[in-house]
């Protein structure tokens, strides 16, 4: 069985831009700069040989390149308070098309029981758990104005995700060009 899900990948200079904002927050866990994307779809735990007709379905999105741009940070919450530490995507309507073209080429995989919430596209900075609030707020307010250079996202990629250490490791199997 091999967890897997689909993003969009962050330049490195910005990865490690965002990733050494990071600290001062007790109670929060920053994601390393390796483990910093745009998650499309996640797709989960699956069977080796349905990750070969994931490819394959993925192989057939076709979506133009386009312009990413982070703007501010946000929370995600949960009943019992902030769980993560976001940075917020421009959704452009060229982000919103490849997420539906990635879901649309994911529902017809055999076997695949895809989660259909929202997209909210960011990239998770930390996770939290009891974090302290005062430090929280400060980040928050003072991470609003956030608005590192735009890039071009020319491809996409299926990456395998292995948990249960002390961060996920997140491993590119397989790139997907964008149209340019
Ligand atoms: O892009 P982020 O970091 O927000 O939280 C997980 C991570 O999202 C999310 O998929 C990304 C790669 O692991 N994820 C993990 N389990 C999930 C689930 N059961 C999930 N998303 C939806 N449902």
């Amino acid at each position: 069985m091999i967890r897997l899900f689909v993003a969009l990948p962050l330049p490195p200079l910005l990865r490690q831009t965002l990733a050494l904002a990071g600290g001062g927050i007790p109670g929060a866990r920053w994601s390393p700069a390796d483990n910093l994307h745009i998650t499309l779809k996640f797709i989960g735990e699956v069977d080796e040989r349905v990750a070969d007709d994931i490819v394959s379905a993925l192989d057939g999105v076709h979506a133009p390149a386009f312009e990413v741009a982070l703007r501010g940070v946000g929370l995600f919450e949960s009943g019992k308070g902030p769980r993560l530490l976001y940075a917020a995507v421009v959704p452009s309507p060229a982000l919103i098309d490849l997420e539906k073209r990635v879901e649309a080429a994911l529902a017809r995989v055999p076997g695949l029981d895809i989660d259909d919430r929202r997209f909210v596209p960011h990239v998770t900075l930390a996770r939290l758990k009891a974090p302290d609030a005062g430090r929280l707020r400060a980040f928050v307010e003072g991470n609003g104005g956030l608005a590192p250079p735009p890039w071009r996202a020319d491809r996409f990629a299926l990456y395998s995700s292995v948990t249960g250490g002390e961060h996920p490791v997140y491993t590119p199997e397989e790139w997907f060009d964008l149209e340019e």
